[in-house]
């Protein structure tokens, strides 16, 4: 290996060990998962689908795939999947492009809400070519699902998009259902950053509500860096398979649907069932200590992996939180809250989340003691 890349992954390897990792999107895949998105499969160009390849020499790459799709699909209770998005951002973009023509109307949740990017953001494809119009959360940081349905109601949307990247309550899949179906519009749910606990049963599964479901496969489902689709009506398999190659993506990375079939795997365990109970227990453990010191935490409290810490009323913004933290140690990300008086650079929130490092084997009581650390810096 190149010396230069050597020093750096070392200090990578160092920075990743030394610290402790609280990005709520981010967490620690298995050996089996590292080697295999590093493993022989890279070589290999597969364009097209298990069976209609525009290669020849694929009958490996036929077997892997098919593998990580049937694991997928019985994994979250589904009939279809699509395990060749590069991403989450790329799943979501196929989406739109299966099912909405430019300039179609969809309904996403804000950016600064805690919503995503490619749920039509201005600055992103998705609110670029489509009409974007957003919902946000109340002031206790609850989505209000009245303000939505009046929103989609006016809006008459194609598309409404489900699913947060800073959200840490359930989301009701059900109500949104409803209010598609009231509206007559497709719903998508992006739930990438829930999908491990969804997978490990203690936060509710989209698949009964949602048209087409999203996800990145590296957040709580703890696999490697990339993205899957699934939905149960077969009339759809065409449109978004072709949405995906050749519409949107090439050759799929055959080493990262290697290390996807190995997560769906690892998490039809029933030790990551207890895994994702533990990393639910261990957010709730740290809004116990916020909340006793008097740290505001958004909605009070958590059912997810996330915590949102405003600090709104704190001499430090957002930014300054997380980088007094990651002075001692501490890995988070700055965050904004709702109707946050500091810019979008500066933010008056922490997003905090317990996926990492509970993969690490840490429960409540090294939790209370993280939480504690962060009480006396931000104090
Ligand atoms: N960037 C991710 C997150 O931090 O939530 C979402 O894709």
């Amino acid at each position: 290996m190149d010396n230069r890349i050597l020093e750096i992954l070392a200090k990578e390897s160092a920075r990743q060990s030394e610290t402790v990792e609280l990005i709520a999107s981010e967490n620690f895949a298995s050996e089996a998962v590292m080697e295999l998105s590093g493993s022989i499969f890279t070589n290999k160009y597969a364009e097209g689908y298990p069976g209609r390849r525009y290669y020849n020499g694929c009958e490996n790459t036929d077997s892997i795939e098919t593998l990580a799709i049937d694991t997928v699909c019985e994994l979250f209770g589904c009939n279809y999947a699509n395990v060749q998005p590069h991403s989450g951002a790329n799943a979501n973009l196929a989406v739109f492009k299966a099912f909405l023509n430019p300039g179609d109307k969809v309904l996403g949740m804000d950016l600064a809400s805690g919503g995503h990017l490619s749920h039509g953001a201005e600055v992103n494809v998705s609110g670029a070519w489509f009409s974007s119009y957003t919902y946000g959360v109340d002031a206790n940081g609850y989505l209000d699902y009245d303000e939505i349905r009046e929103e989609a109601i006016e809006l008459e949307p194609k598309m409404i998009i489900a699913g947060a990247s800073a959200y840490p309550r359930q989301i009701d899949w059900a109500k949104f259902r409803e209010i598609a179906d009231e509206v007559g519009a497709m719903l998508l749910v992006d739930m990438a950053h829930y999908s491990g606990l969804i997978a490990g049963g203690v936060y509710d599964s989209p698949i009964p509500y949602a048209d087409v479901v999203t996800s990145t496969t590296h957040k709580t489902l703890r696999g490697p860096r990339g993205g899957i689709i699934l939905w149960n009506n077969k009339d759809y398999t065409r449109k978004i398979n072709s949405a995906i190659f050749p519409g949107t993506q090439g050759g799929p990375l055959m080493h990262i649907i290697a290390a996807k079939a190995q997560c769906f795997i690892e998490a039809s365990n029933l030790d990551f069932n207890n895994y994702a109970a533990q990393v639910v227990k261990n957010a709730q453990a740290m809004c116990d200590v916020f909340n006793k010191y008097g740290f505001k935490v958004l909605t009070g409290g958590t059912d997810s992996h996330i915590i949102l810490m405003d600090l709104s009323e704190s001499k430090y913004s957002g930014r300054e939180a997380a980088d007094r933290l990651e002075a001692v140690g501490i890995t988070v990300n700055k965050n904004g809250v709702p109707d946050d008086p500091r810019s979008f650079m500066e933010t008056s929130g922490i997003r905090i989340g317990t996926a990492a490092e509970t993969t690490r084997g840490y429960d409540e009581a090294r939790f209370k003691e993280i939480a504690q650390v962060i009480v006396d810096v931000l104090q």
